[in-house]
């Protein structure tokens, strides 16, 4: 009866690193309100946990438990420092886990269905495309709807298995036991790639796209200590260059010198979200000269950001999440890809989908950006990205008002109540 399946108790592992937990977190506080007497505990680091249930108030019905990370108090996870364990639909034992338990195992895929195909077919895509000679712009011919996908822009750990020795192995791992879930959710939702989602369907025994999370689930705190918000308002129509390159790398100094120099002598107000001492990372005078046309912050509440109407562009690494909130906002984007997805990510941006463009050369110049930036605000192919970005949002907010994602929703339900 509905009852009884109202009373399960469901774990929840998370992924203590990067923009992964939070998602996975959305999700779950959605389920939550849908089964209110299910439930759930939430398994991640100390650190992970306080930082998702933080400013949550009370949640009846889901409570987290803090797992040791191994770590000293002190440690700093960083790049240089590639050791600490890693593991969502990343953590692939899962699947162990349940089969133990005599349980569904459930994984939450936090990136888009473009990178999930590839690690569905890690070993056809080495076999193709892996060998030394391969050159950057072959592009993928044994998939539909990949045709504007090159070698270059397939992630490197899922292409090569010496990248960062722990990560393929992690990833190649996730591609072989996924097929075996009962159900794999995504964060994105169907109309956005549907060649690419029905391929995931004939692979995966339920392939369900609940998202876009932030509207499925938007988060009730998103606070703005800063007052980004307050400044935006002052800012003319669509004119703002919002700068953000995520929560785990920055690109390198040289870059931020020239993204620096780019935003000081471009005609456009801008708002730069910079992790860390801000400060720190600009060359010499450069907050002063521009704290009347710019605003330098650790931390925007980067959704209400996208959906103010001042913003004009977005200067992204092109991380899921950035990208979703994105076409949620109606902004057209300028990628700086770093590691990972965000290369696949950002030819999707340019070449499918046509609502943005990678920066040119791959690395930031000052012309570059400059280009860029006059490409997307004032020209008719900047324009015409806005239309197309637009295009985007209204599926995604079909989907989430009783479509596809809303039903999906329902199918996620059943399925970890059951
Ligand atoms: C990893 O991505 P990141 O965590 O680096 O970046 P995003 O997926 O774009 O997520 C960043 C989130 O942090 C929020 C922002 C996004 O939800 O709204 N945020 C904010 O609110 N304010 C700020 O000032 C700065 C950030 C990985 F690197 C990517 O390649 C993957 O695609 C991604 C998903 O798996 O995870």
């Amino acid at each position: 009866s509905e009852a009884k399946n109202d009373l399960k108790h469901i774990a929840v592992l998370a992924f203590p690193f990067a923009t992964h937990a939070a998602p996975l977190f959305s999700l779950i506080r959605r389920l939550s309100t849908m089964a209110p007497k299910a439930k759930f505990t939430f398994f991640s680091t100390k650190e992970s946990n306080n930082k998702v249930f933080s400013g949550q108030g009370r949640l009846e019905n889901i409570k987290p438990y803090n797992v040791n990370d191994g770590l000293p108090e002190d440690y700093m996870i960083s790049f240089e420092n590639p050791h600490e364990p890693v593991g969502d639909a990343f953590f692939w034992f899962g699947a162990d886990i349940a089969r133990e338990l005599h349980v569904p195992w459930v994984p939450l895929w936090t990136a888009g269905p473009r990178p999930l195909l590839l690690h569905l077919e890690t070993d056809l895509v080495r076999q193709k495309m892996g060998g030394d000679g391969v050159p950057e712009d072959r592009t993928i011919d044994f998939l539909p709807g990949f045709s504007e996908i090159r070698a270059g822009d397939i992630p490197e750990e899922l292409l090569y298995e010496d990248a960062i020795p722990e990560i393929p192995a992690m990833l190649y791992k996730m591609g072989q036991m996924l097929p075996r879930a009962a159900a794999v959710v995504s964060s994105s939702w169907e109309k956005l790639d549907p060649d690419v989602v029905n391929q995931l369907r004939s692979r995966l025994h339920n392939f369900l796209e609940v998202g876009p999370l932030v509207l499925t689930s938007p988060d009730p705190v998103m606070s703005d200590p800063q007052c980004c918000l307050e400044w935006l308002d002052k800012q003319k129509r669509g004119s703002v260059v919002y700068v953000c390159f995520g929560s785990m790398v920055i690109p390198p100094p040289h870059e931020l010198a020239v993204l620096a120099e780019a935003l000081e002598d471009c005609d456009s107000p801008f708002l730069w979200s910079v992790r860390d001492n801000p400060a720190e990372r600009f060359p010499e005078g450069f907050l002063e000269r521009t704290k009347e046309k710019g605003k330098v912050v650790s931390w925007t509440p980067q959704l209400k950001v996208l959906q103010h109407n001042a913003t004009g562009v977005f200067l992204t690494h092109a991380g899921w999440n950035s990208i979703s909130e994105s076409i949620v906002g109606c902004v057209p984007m300028i990628c700086r890809p770093i590691f990972g997805d965000q290369a696949l990510n950002t030819r999707t941006v340019e070449g499918i989908w046509k609502i943005g463009v990678g920066i040119e050369g791959e690395t930031m110049t000052k012309d570059g950006v400059t280009k860029a930036i006059k490409l997307i605000l004032s020209t008719g192919e900047g324009e015409q990205m806005r239309k197309n970005v637009e295009h985007l949002q209204d599926l995604a907010l079909d989907a989430v008002s009783n479509g596809s994602s809303s039903k999906n929703l329902e199918a996620l339900l059943e399925v970890v109540t059951k």
